[in-house]
Parts: C-alpha cells; sequence; structure tokens
C-alpha cells in the first residue's frame, strides 16, 4: 500500500516535472474570436460614400442621390493594393451619418438605387465583398447608428429599421469580421436624437455572425482607444468597465486607457486616417501622411497592446488614389525591414527565475503559445539577453500570453552600450505586444525588470529591433 502511494507520488512529480505547473490565469480573459481579432493586428478603413461627391465630412441628409456618381470604380483596386500593402480586412462604410446607403436596402429610400452608377442597380459592398474574397481579406461593416435622412429617426421605429438594415448586411455577403459602431449620435432630420437599442443591435450580430467582432466606444468585443491620432498609450489595458458608460460617452478620456481590474475584456483598436480627413478632399491630396509617420503609428498602436485600422479615403472615380497607395506600400516596406528579430541562435538569454515546463527559451521560440513563467516567488523577475556581438538596436518588442489575462502594470529597460553607458527606459502595459523604441545604440545588454503585474508574471516573446526610416536611417535617434 506504502510503497503504491510512493509510486504514485513520484510519477506525479515526474509529470509536473515533465510538463511543468498548470498557470492560472488572470481573469478577465478574452474570448476565441477576441484572440483571433487580435492577430490581425493591421486592416484598413474605407470613407467612401456621398461625402466623396459634396467634399465634406459629413453630410446632412438632404443630398440628391444624382450626385453619388463615380466614373471608374474598382473594388478589385481597393483590395489588391489592402493586400499588396499587408491588410488583414478592409472595413466600409455602407452607410454614414447623412444616411446614404452604398447597398439597395429594403428600408431606406436614401441609397445607390437613386444614383446614376450603373443605373441604380449597383452595389457597393457586393463589389466589395466578391473582391475582398477574390484577394483573400476579410470584409468589415461600418453602419453609422446616426441617420440625418431617415424620416423615422428619432422614434422607436428606427431602431428595427436598423436592425434591419444589420440583417441585410450580415446575410447577403458572406462572412463578416468586424461591425463597426460610431459613437457620433446627433440630430435626426427632425430635429430629435435617438434612443438607440444596443441589446437588439449586438443581438443581430451575434445571431447572423457570431464569430465577427462587434465595436463601439465600450465594445462588447473590442472598443475605441479614445483619440483620432493614431496612438494608444504607455498604459493600455484590455481590461475594461463597458458596463459604466455607453456609445459616445462624453467622459471617454477617462476610459480610453482601459483598467487594471476592469470586468470585462474588451482590447482596443486605434482608428486614424492616412489624411486629414475621413473622406477624400482634392485639396489633401499632397498631405498623405508618409511611410515614416505611419510606421511611428504602428509602433504606438499595434506596439502599445491595440490593433492597427488605417483609414483610405477612396477617390469621386472610385479609386484609391496614388499617392494613398504609394504611402501604403512604402509603409509595408518600412514593416518588412525593420520588424526583423536581431536575436541570433548564439546570443544568450537568461532570467532570474523559471517554473518547470516554461524556461526562458520560450520567448525566442516561434510558437506564440509557449511562454516563460516566472517563479511566483521571484520579487523582481528579469529577462536578460546578452548579445554575443555588439549589436545595432532601437527597440525591444515584448508579448504576454493574453489568453492568460494581461498582467505586467510597469517594466523598466536597462540598455549598456558599448562603452559600458547604460542608460533606463521606462513602460507600463504590455499585453499583445509591446514594442518600446529608445535612442538607437550598438548595444552590450539589455535587462527588462518587472516591476509590478497583476499575478505572476508571464513572457511569451521577446525580441531586439532595429526600426528604420524610408531612408534607411534609424527611425528612432
Ligand atoms: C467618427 C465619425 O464622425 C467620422 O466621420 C468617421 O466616420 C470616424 C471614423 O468616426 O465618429
Amino acid at each position: 500500500m506504502v510503497t503504491k502511494r510512493i509510486l504514485f507520488l513520484v510519477l506525479l512529480l515526474c509529470v509536473v516535472r515533465l510538463y511543468g505547473q498548470k498557470i492560472k490565469p488572470v481573469y478577465p480573459i478574452p474570448s476565441a474570436k477576441q484572440l483571433a481579432w487580435q492577430e490581425l493586428e493591421y486592416y484598413g478603413f474605407i470613407h467612401f460614400n456621398m461625402n466623396t461627391f459634396t467634399n465634406v465630412e459629413w453630410g446632412e441628409g438632404k443630398e440628391d442621390p444624382k450626385l453619388f456618381n463615380p466614373t471608374q470604380l474598382d473594388c478589385n483596386q481597393w483590395a489588391r493594393i489592402a493586400r499588396a500593402a499587408g491588410m488583414k480586412g478592409l472595413i466600409l462604410t455602407a452607410k454614414h451619418h447623412d444616411g446614404f446607403s452604398l447597398y439597395p436596402s429594403k428600408y431606406t429610400s436614401h441609397s445607390v438605387v437613386r444614383s446614376p452608377w450603373k443605373n441604380g442597380k449597383g452595389d457597393v459592398v457586393r463589389e466589395l465583398a466578391e473582391a475582398c474574397k477574390r484577394y483573400g481579406i476579410k470584409l468589415g461593416i461600418y453602419l453609422s447608428p446616426w441617420d440625418r435622412f431617415h424620416p423615422n429617426y428619432g422614434t422607436d421605429s428606427y431602431n428595427l429599421v436598423y436592425a434591419n438594415m444589420q440583417k441585410e448586411l450580415l446575410t447577403q455577403y458572406g462572412p463578416i469580421f468586424e461591425f463597426w459602431y460610431d459613437g457620433a449620435n446627433g440630430e435626426g432630420p427632425n430635429g430629435k436624437k435617438q434612443v438607440y437599442d444596443w441589446t437588439l443591435f449586438h443581438s443581430m450580430v451575434t445571431k447572423y455572425q457570431p464569430q465577427a467582432v462587434q465595436f463601439s466606444d465600450n465594445g462588447p468585443d473590442i472598443r475605441w482607444v479614445g483619440n483620432e491620432r493614431g496612438y494608444a498609450y504607455d498604459m493600455t489595458w484590455s481590461p475594461f468597465n463597458r458596463h459604466e458608460i455607453y456609445p459616445g460617452y462624453p467622459k471617454f478620456d477617462d476610459y480610453r486607457q482601459g483598467q487594471e481590474n476592469g470586468k470585462y475584456w474588451v482590447a482596443p483598436e486605434v482608428d486614424v486616417s492616412i489624411r486629414p480627413g475621413w473622406y477624400y478632399h482634392p485639396e489633401q491630396d499632397d498631405k498623405v501622411k508618409s511611410p515614416d509617420s505611419l510606421m511611428k503609428i504602428y509602433i504606438a498602436s499595434v506596439g502599445r497592446n491595440a490593433n492597427l485600422l488605417l483609414n483610405i479615403p477612396v477617390d469621386t472615380r472610385g479609386l484609391i488614389h496614388p499617392n494613398d497607395s504609394a504611402s501604403m506600400m512604402g509603409f509595408k516596406q518600412l514593416r518588412d525591414q525593420s520588424l526583423i528579430n536581431l536575436i541570433k541562435p548564439i546570443d544568450e538569454i537568461k532570467s532570474s527565475s523559471r517554473v518547470n515546463g516554461h524556461p526562458i527559451s520560450f520567448v525566442r521560440d516561434v510558437n506564440k503559445r509557449s511562454f516563460w513563467a516566472a517563479d511566483t516567488k521571484d520579487a523582481m523577475p528579469t529577462i536578460t539577453f546578452i548579445p554575443k556581438n555588439v549589436v545595432k538596436l532601437n527597440a525591444i518588442l515584448v508579448q504576454e500570453p493574453i489568453s492568460l489575462g494581461q498582467r505586467v502594470k510597469q517594466f523598466s529597460v536597462l540598455l549598456t552600450d558599448d562603452t559600458g553607458l547604460v542608460e533606463e527606459v521606462k513602460g507600463k502595459t504590455i499585453g499583445n505586444k509591446r514594442i518600446l523604441p529608445f535612442k538607437e545604440r550598438k548595444i552590450k545588454s539589455i535587462q527588462v525588470k518587472f516591476l509590478d503585474a497583476r499575478g505572476q508574471v508571464l513572457i511569451s516573446n521577446f525580441e531586439v529591433l532595429r526600426i528604420t526610416s524610408q531612408r534607411n536611417e534609424p527611425l528612432y535617434r
């Protein structure tokens, strides 16, 4: 009997040694669809609608449908460029605040049906859905709840109009990866504001496309980052008290960084336009953001625990302007040449502690699911990188295995250069991905100290980078 027990204990010990401890999650944690969305990292927004032809940002809903008349509309061109630029999908403004609908909806009279484009037989949503399929990228839908045209707006019946339009879009065009609710909510044609039935709207997506994530100021699945200038924050939490606010919440600034002890998992999305406006204005043709500034936006968004939604305003021909596509491709090239892990197999990486089954070598393997775990008794977990030969660097990249929750609250990086000089740079949260840039130098060693965390520190990936500008100079000097 006793020997049996001893045998069992020895066996258990072996199993623990081999496979490691079971690491407990720190709640909240993302759902499978939220995790899949986070993997997309970068995709595009297309603002193209009535405003393109009236040269405004917000239409009034009184525009003549005859004004909508693209001369060379080609959604294949949009999808081809997006794909070549490394975008994983495109989200289209099926209806903006002025209420004009890009597809023949049964629930509004203000749509492409009344336009001269294709004699009223056209459907931009269909053309884009087919193009995205052809080029292997995903389709997302923006449908503005605010509608300055619709006669029912401001009454209960408008909620049904909106839900019916959702149903059309969710059932007629194939799979959708993201549904985008704009937080802007103003007055309709009769001066009334709408009280939205969010429960109804959310249930439409859950019913017809359960795999799609829903975006708004408060989720339910993903949320606004709180600015339209292209950055998340040094402290950016995916845990979020979404139940305390609503889309269009006036004090959203208090929520934009998320909350360390937030109740729900609602990760941020950074929406920003490649031009000053969301819509195409010919006078902005020379104001397209450069590849260098898009790279900085990438580092401040994807590199700060968010996804990047980059808007491309399609022009009056119905095409992406060459200045925009050139910049998108330049940005792609910068990512390709900068996001290269410069850690070599002969370089050393060590940690202050470890637990069985989660060795430090897991931060350098390609498997994102494996991770290094610091010992729970380790008061100051650290990772130290010592290259065999001095290497020119200007950023580190760190990732947490977010399926087990977001943990790190504060970390510090000690950079030792070839002269022995030590400099400290600091960061707050990590989350899905943190890229921390610093002044370029010849690095002899880097030590990352995890100063504070919500539970045991887990790191799935550690990389060192040299991020360069278009002129092949360091982007961070
Ligand atoms: C805002 C809107 O008011 C802008 O026109 C644009 O669509 C942007 C993405 O969201 O709330």
